[in-house]
């Protein structure tokens, strides 16, 4: 890939152009500046005490070179790996504990604000937990499941409530190896422990308890904040949206939510088009407010409402640099810091709003559940009171691509078969048959150490050219978006014969966009189905399935991978490898995990490896299951896959949530 590019994106590359002329400088010229130092980049260096830092160099560091306490390359790579699991399965359970402890407040009437959205999914979540359900009271159902969720956190013995959920052989696995997480904390804390000076020195000892980090995270914070977000805001159903930075609007307020949790920004979404406040945006020269989203938080209103979003991570700075922004709310993770600096150039007032996170440059309005519709209208009119102040200068783009959105494990399973015979099979069929030749979920975060949403836009081209259906979360999705690569014509034009007419038969796109970055547990429970409806494999492990960040640069995404591997999906990441100066703790993470849960987590920096290694992962999953060796053009038989018109025959398919194609409300 040109290095010289700094975004695959033109809109992108317009707006950095832009920023070279008036001496604006962005993460790409800081990317080029500040290079990554080769030590701990190679997760060669180590920082735990003070006798250090201690930095593993030379040909047989491996083997020869000890820190001052002794420590091995092993020890200090498998170490630094493992803390990077326990931060980024700290900041998504964090964000999911706040999610019950709203879903609390909601059921004890104490958040007045937010409803009980999706009762049909608070009672399907509450069959799984165990938690009876019928006749009882809504609020009463869902004051039990917010309980038994906030106990999931501090449980000091036992098994978090969600491992449960996952194929028995998946679980047979994982208490083999033990590593079913007791309680998310627990296992946060023990991991700092475990790699605090002078603990666990065993590299395979220390990653295989990354490995129950990993699992409280996938099974734990992130399936919990899909669920709740599902139960307060609604289960996902498709919905048309736009992408890109032509969502911004010359003549109306633009208020952007930038950030990851769900909350403030729904009710943003209840709020701003409320007749008070239009008026108030009309009283100050704008024809009226228009809401968009960036990153996760985007993701999240996006699946459910259409709000339209700007992009992934490295957009935030540009966003803000086409001057168009009066106001960019922001509460936890992925938000760079420089931005708060950069709107001072501009007009941009940049709100943090999270009791957790300020930054210098930003007002503070602090969001509070109990008084969320106030809050609300605080940022909308502080959006609206800056209108006037919005100076001509920035980089005004107009271009958008319009997206098709809203791709939950339910949604799915009813787009396989109506309301009465949803399922999986069709899925299953389409992949023995050859049709399709495997799953590939796309995730994580676009990066500016390379041509930033590039290898997601080779990758996806690539891949369902090759006839593999594209799950895809967070920054994937919104590489894809902006790109135009989420409608079903996508799939007409560049999709392989066997998944276009998959495609075409359910009226989707190639790509289904499922959400935020949390939402990869909807990954985790699409694969849990597909392995319930036979055919393929019984567990998730050994499915002709793999994991794919790119571009990821948080330690979320490392924790996601993780968890991915700990499950039995072989996940190939891009860029360098964070533990590359250790041979030791590569064998593990590759070959060893892949003994133990046929999951593997890979580092491998070119895109055309990446594809190859993806796609050889899906053939040999075909032929260890005895499936029809995949060849393009060519299929086996299968069922008949019903088309939208066989499913609207279908009565009664009013099922909350569910539904045909909804209008955006962006
Ligand atoms: Ni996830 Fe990457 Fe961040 Fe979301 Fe985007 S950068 S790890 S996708 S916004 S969390």
């Amino acid at each position: 890939m040109d290095k010289t590019i700094k975004s695959a994106s033109t809109s992108a590359e317009e707006i950095i152009e832009w920023g070279k002329q008036h001496d604006i400088e962005t993460c790409f010229d800081r990317a080029l500046k500040m290079k990554p130092c080769p030590i701990g980049e190679s997760g060669a260096c180590c920082k735990v005490c003070h006798m250090g830092p201690c930095r593993f160099t030379g040909k047989n560091a491996e083997e020869e070179a000890r820190g001052v306490c002794g420590a091995t390359l092993g020890t200090v790579a498998a170490r630094n790996m493992v803390r990077m699991i326990a931060a980024g399965t700290a900041a998504h359970s964090d964000h999911a504990r706040d999610m019950a402890l709203t879903l609390l407040a909601v059921a004890n009437g104490e958040a007045k604000d937010f409803k009980i959205t999706d009762v049909k999914k608070l009672y399907r979540v509450a069959g799984i937990l165990g938690i009876e359900f019928e006749g009882r009271p809504v609020n009463d159902v869902a004051r039990d499941v917010a309980t038994t969720f906030v106990e999931d956190f501090g449980r000091q013995k036992g098994e978090i409530n969600y491992t449960k959920r996952a194929p028995q052989k998946t679980q047979e696995r994982w208490r083999k190896w033990n590593i079913v997480p007791r309680g998310i904390d627990r296992e946060v804390v023990e991991a700092m422990h475990r790699t605090n000076i002078g603990v666990d020195h065993e590299p395979d000892h220390l990653l295989t308890h990354g490995l129950r980090v990993a699992l409280a995270d996938g099974w734990g914070g992130c399936m919990i904040s899909t669920d709740i977000s599902d139960i307060l805001f609604g289960t996902p159903s498709p919905i048309k949206a736009e992408a890109s930075f032509g969502i911004f609007k010359e003549d109306e307020v633009n208020l952007i939510v930038h950030g990851h949790e769900p909350t403030l920004a729904e009710v943003i979404v209840d709020t701003v088009n409320e007749p008070e406040m239009i008026e108030y945006a009309k009283s100050k020269g704008a024809k009226g407010i228009n809401l968009g989203g960036m990153c996760c938080t985007a993701n999240e209103i996006l699946m459910r409402h259409g709000i339209p979003t700007a992009g992934g991570f490295t957009n935030q700075e540009l966003g803000i640099m086409t001057g168009l922004i009066d106001a960019m709310t922001v509460d936890v993770q992925c938000i760079m810091p420089a931005i708060g600096e950069l709107s001072k150039k501009f007009h941009t007032k940049v709100i943090t709003t999270s009791e957790k996170a300020k930054m210098q440059g930003a007002v503070h309005i602090e969001y509070d559940e109990h008084r969320a519709k106030e809050v609300a209208r605080e940022i909308i009119k502080t959006a609206c009171d800056n209108f006037p102040n919005r100076k001509a200068e920035g980089s005004h783009i107009t271009l958008k691509s319009t997206l098709i959105g809203g791709f939950s494990e339910e949604y799915i399973a009813y787009m396989q078969g109506g309301k009465w015979r949803a399922s999986f099979r069709p899925l299953n069929d389409a992949i023995m048959a050859g049709r399709i030749r495997g799953v590939v979920g796309l995730a994580g975060c676009d990066n500016p150490r390379v041509a930033s949403t590039g290898i997601h836009k080779y990758l996806a081209t690539e891949l369902i050219k090759n006839d593999v259906l594209i799950v895809s979360t967070g920054c994937g999705s919104a590489a894809c978006a902006t790109a135009g690569y989420m409608t079903p014509e996508m799939a007409l034009e560049n999709a392989g014969p066997g998944l276009r007419e998959v495609c075409e038969a359910i009226g989707i796109p190639p790509i289904l966009h499922l959400g935020a970055c949390v939402d990869n547990s909807r990954i985790l429970t699409i694969a849990t189905a597909m392995a319930a409806e036979g055919g393929l494999s019984d567990e998730i492990a050994g499915m002709p399935a793999v994991g794919i960040a790119p571009e990821w640069m948080s330690e979320k995404a490392i924790a996601i991978g993780c968890y991915f591997a700990a499950s039995g999906v072989p996940v190939i990441f891009g860029g360098e490898s964070p533990v590359g100066a250790s041979k030791e703790v590569t064998k593990i993470m590759t070959e060893v995990w892949f003994e133990r849960f046929m999951g593997a987590l890979h580092f491998e920096p070119d895109p055309e490896k990446m594809l190859q290694m993806c796609l050889d992962y899906i053939d040999k999953a075909r032929e260890n299951l005895k499936l029809r060796k995949y060849e393009p053009g060519k299929f086996g038989a299968e069922r008949v896959l019903m088309d939208m018109a066989a499913r609207r025959e279908i009565k009664n398919t009013a099922h909350a949530g569910v539904g045909g194609i909804n209008e955006s409300q962006g």
